[in-house]
């Protein structure tokens, strides 16, 4: 069953995600290291003995007792200038903690393998203070730290670690600490593009006569795309008190955990699901990228998750929401939530994989337009409220045909305009007469 599971999960991924270009991946259920160069021979092995996921993990085997042991793959075309690269990998040491002598990276990418340049990842290259680090490697020397996380490496510790660079030589380091790619959590970004070669994967150990054959790697994926992300903060009106968002929606169980945006007006076809709504989660939103103001320079749209804090945020309900294919530069961002009037960025703001944020609450001007958002208390501005059908426009048919066949209802309802799970008087009374009349600032 997982096997299937993962299957439908890398199929959705490719096909959300057509530019991206696969250089490198192995989950070693295939029970073998072909393609890997071991130095020297017989220190590595697809093993059943212990395997992070599925039946294989990639583990040290070397029946030396102290000693380094390297391996590599070749990274055929990969050019990194290009567009962005993410690397990700699981890795695992045994029952020993880091040390000067016992310690292990795995490169991202490498000019050579004889007089190794190129970058690392793992700890005490330099140094023993066990904490996972991006180093530069020049000459198989450590060259300086690119990003250096607070993660301080212990025995048996498991990570799910990506690396990403964009195509300016911006990196990003973030790890879970469950293993897997589900919570990574970002260490902070860094520009380094002194090193762009990248003819190989590899990995390095040393180790002595306890730590030998106690290191593990696996679901290692190599991919190229360009890739943006978008950091957005924003308050709806209907839900906000105080300085955040209720989560009745959540709390009552009726938020969906498919998008909700199919049907018309929206009529967005994505595929966008979470497996169980966040206590945090106040309600689903579209987010678009456009080059220009006019609806038709649209090159994106996800489906997002909208937090009690306003943060508007990816699947995981934490990472910004990123768009694959996209090139970094300069965008007009759109939030279009269900019954709350859109807003676009005021200007076009600058999107890379590691952006910014931007927040729509801090000022009215924040949002394109006049009068786009409302002053939700002082010095707080959110988007307006009352429109049932989700067509930009609060008008008389949204409380006639709406409001009047839903109130008395429960549920997750159009015309629920303070998002309580219920449609109920105050909806119609302290919103929708408040806001009829108004429409969007965003051009459709
Ligand atoms: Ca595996
Ligand atoms: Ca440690
Ligand atoms: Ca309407
Ligand atoms: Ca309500």
């Amino acid at each position: 069953m997982k096997k299937y599971l993962v299957f439908i999960i890398v199929l959705t991924a490719f096909l959300t995600a057509s530019a991206q270009t696969v250089y490198l991946s192995d989950d070693f259920e295939d029970g073998n290291i072909d393609g890997w160069i071991e130095s020297p021979d017989s220190s590595w092995e697809a093993s059943t003995v212990g395997a992070i996921t599925g039946s294989y993990s990639l583990k040290h085997i070397s029946a030396d007792t102290a000693g380094g042991n390297h391996l590599h793959k070749a990274l055929n075309g990969l050019d990194v200038t290009a567009q962005t690269t993410r690397w990700r990998f699981n890795l695992k040491n045994g029952d020993f903690d880091p040390t000067n002598s016992e310690k292990f990276w795995v490169y991202p990418m490498l000019h050579d393998t004889t007089a190794v340049n190129g970058y690392a990842v793992g700890v005490n290259l330099s140094g023993g203070t066990d904490t996972l680090t991006l180093w530069k490697v020049t000459s198989s020397t450590p060259d300086g730290v690119v990003i250096q996380t607070g993660f301080d490496w212990n025995a048996n510790t498991l990570l799910g670690i990506e690396v990403t660079r964009d195509s300016s030589g911006l990196w990003e380091l973030k790890y879970d600490t469950n293993g897997g790619f589900e919570n990574l959590v970002s260490a902070g970004a860094a520009t380094n593009k002194d090193y762009t070669a990248a003819n190989y994967f590899g990995m390095s150990f040393y180790f002595n006569s306890h730590s030998t054959g106690r290191l593990w790697l696996d679901d290692i994926l190599v991919q190229s795309g360009d890739c943006v992300n978008s950091n957005i903060n924003a308050f709806m009106e209907g839900p906000f008190n105080t300085d955040s968002m209720k989560t009745d929606l959540a709390s009552d169980g009726v938020l969906p955990l498919a998008q909700p945006f199919s049907g018309a007006p929206w009529n967005y076809a994505g595929v966008e699901t979470i497996p169980a709504i966040g206590s945090n989660m106040v309600d689903w939103v579209l987010v678009q990228l456009r080059t220009g103001t006019d609806s038709s320079t649209t090159v994106a749209t996800r489906a997002a998750m909208m937090l009690k804090d306003g943060s508007v945020t990816d699947m995981d309900g934490s990472s910004p929401v990123s768009f694959s294919g996209i090139s970094p530069g300069n965008y007009y961002v759109v939030l279009r939530p269900r019954n709350h009037l859109a807003v676009m960025t005021a200007n076009p703001i600058a999107l890379s994989s590691v952006s910014t944020q931007y927040d729509f609450s801090a000022a009215a001007a924040q949002a394109y337009g006049t009068g786009a958002q409302v002053e939700l208390t002082t010095g707080i501005f959110g988007l307006i409220t009352g429109d049932a059908n989700g067509n930009g426009q609060i008008q008389t048919d949204d409380n006639n045909d709406i409001w009047e066949t839903e109130v008395g209802s429960a549920g997750y309802k159009g015309s629920d305009y303070n998002l309580n799970g219920q449609v109920q008087t105050d909806d119609k009374n302290d919103f929708w007469n408040n806001n009829v009349g108004k429409g969007t600032q965003v051009p459709f």
